[in-house]
């Protein structure tokens, strides 16, 4: 009988093992996609507005293109990748069909460039605040685009 038991336990321990090594493996595939973002910041919400431009390096060390097909950020209505074009004179900004970063490559989204628009904020970003974007892409992976809250007067990202 009370090998019956420790048996009984070895066995729910054996599992667990085994449902740990299972979710060691699977948790960076679907947290952790194969994109990251380096340098990130964005202005921050001026009074009035409801949106924010993201800048910073998104990098993609694999050897395969990644093909970003959704980006959201929580507490916004959406996410769009936009670039800023002297048209007539003006500056203007225009969306941008499908983010592709190339493989070994860092793609560079700075003022008067490519850029992450984030729109119908819910509320002001405080300043200093790590936000995240988050970016599906075609092979379903979760990827994480960081970024940080700087003054309304930055115009490059201050490191720590
Ligand atoms: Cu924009």
């Amino acid at each position: 009988m009370r090998k019956t038991i420790r048996s009984c336990l070895d066995n729910r321990r054996r599992t667990h093992v085994v449902m740990l090594a299972w979710l060691m493996g699977l948790l960076p595939l679907q947290l952790f996609g194969d994109i990251r973002m380096e340098a990130g910041w964005t202005r921050g919400t001026a009074v009035g507005s409801d949106r924010i431009a993201v800048y910073g390096d998104v990098i993609n060390d694999t050897e395969q293109a990644v093909r970003i097909v959704d980006l959201t950020m929580t507490g916004s209505a959406r996410v769009m990748l936009h670039e800023s074009v002297l048209e007539n004179g003006r500056m203007r900004m225009r969306h941008v069909d499908g983010l592709v970063v190339a493989p070994q490559s860092r793609m560079r989204l700075e003022p008067m460039g490519l850029h992450l628009m984030v729109m119908g904020l819910e509320g002001p970003l405080e300043v200093g605040a790590l936000m995240r974007i988050v970016a599906t892409d075609a092979s379903g992976g979760i990827n994480e685009l960081r970024f940080r809250v700087q003054s309304l007067d930055s115009v490059s990202f201050e490191a720590d």
